[in-house]
């Protein structure tokens, strides 16, 4: 009988379902699977993921029937793709559900670091404004120049919600898109010198590693903000810590790092960033459809029928 190994941190309901759909055994982590019998898993022929550790050939080698990796996110680049394609594993993962939940965050990160949200509620807490204080000025938001990179599915709406807040709104893909009024830019250095604010929603991976670098770090210059609701790979982490600390950039908002969830303690001493532990689409609502679609596909795998949404 094939089994599926689902490895991550479920939820109790997430945990209840997959045992209640298939049968299921379930792991806190990659690393677990060396300690499985031999004979459980050479019978795993499906695993459901969720994680952000590499999923690559050593994991592969140890479970001899695999044929599916169902990915719980849309971002699939802790799994080694190229690996799995080689042994006719095939990968999925979870789109679109998340878009809404991932772009709101986006927005909340660019207000809570442009209006001081963050700092104007602990100094409220600490009683200043009762004995008579004024908190300080902060910036406008609405009206400004913003840039995207990566102008896929969870780019397009932060972008389609920047433009509500009336901002000028400008962007880079690997190509030009049909978005009428938006200013493209084939050089992400001549994007950030374009505009205030780069929202970065790039796919993670070795291809995009650093893609915000020093150079454009440097092209949005001492007024500017990075918000990152990607990969905390695709900026240069080190060189946005550098510019933070010089004045060189403005602020951040950040829901993801390089080092997740041991994220560099520099960040913890700047008041100009605002970060968040990777909760980009951890609502109850999102989370629900994003375990509900890899269960979809782990089912379509085990019954023959068309994944629903494949990756390679
Ligand atoms: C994670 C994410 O999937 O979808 C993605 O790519 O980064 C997240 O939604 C989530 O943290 C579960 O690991």
């Amino acid at each position: 009988m094939s089994k599926i190994l689902a490895i991550g941190n479920y939820n109790d309901a997430e945990r209840k379902a997959l045992e209640a759909q298939f049968d299921c055994l379930v792991l806190a982590r990659e690393d677990e699977v060396a300690g499985l019998p031999q004979e459980v898993r050479e019978t795993v022929t499906a695993v459901g993921y969720k994680g952000h550790h590499g999923f690559g050939a050593e994991q592969m080698d140890l479970l001899p029937t695999l044929g599916l990796i169902a990915n719980y996110g849309v971002g699939y680049d802790a799994i080694d793709t190229r690996t799995a394609s080689a042994r006719g594993i095939k990968v999925t993962n979870t789109p679109d559900v998340l878009n809404d939940d991932v772009a709101d965050l986006a927005i909340a990160l660019w207000l809570m670091q442009g209006r001081e949200l963050e700092q104007a509620a602990t100094w409220t807490r600490a009683g200043n404004w009762a004995s008579g204080g004024t908190y300080g000025l902060a910036r406008k938001l609405s009206g400004g120049k913003v840039g995207v990179v990566g102008l896929g599915r969870i780019g397009r709406e932060i972008a389609d919600r920047l433009a509500a807040f009336k901002c000028e709104v400008h962007y880079h893909s690997r190509s030009e898109k049909e978005t009428p009024g938006w200013t493209y830019h084939a050089d992400p250095v001549d994007l950030a010198a374009a505009v205030d604010v780069l929202f970065v929603a790039l796919v993670g991976g070795p291809e995009t590693e650093g893609y915000v670098s020093k150079e454009v770090i440097a092209a949005l210059g001492s007024r500017g903000v990075i918000v990152n609701i990607s990969r905390g790979s695709t900026v240069d982490e080190a060189a946005m810590l550098d510019a933070l600390e010089a004045g060189e950039l403005a602020g951040a908002g950040l829901d993801v790092f390089v080092n997740e969830p041991d994220i560099d303690p520099r960040f913890f001493d700047l008041p100009n960033v605002v970060i968040q532990p990777h909760v980009g689409s951890a609502t109850v609502e999102t989370r629900a459809a994003m375990a509900a679609l890899q269960r979809d596909n782990l089912q379509a795998f085990l019954t023959g029928a068309d994944l629903l949404t494949p990756v390679n």
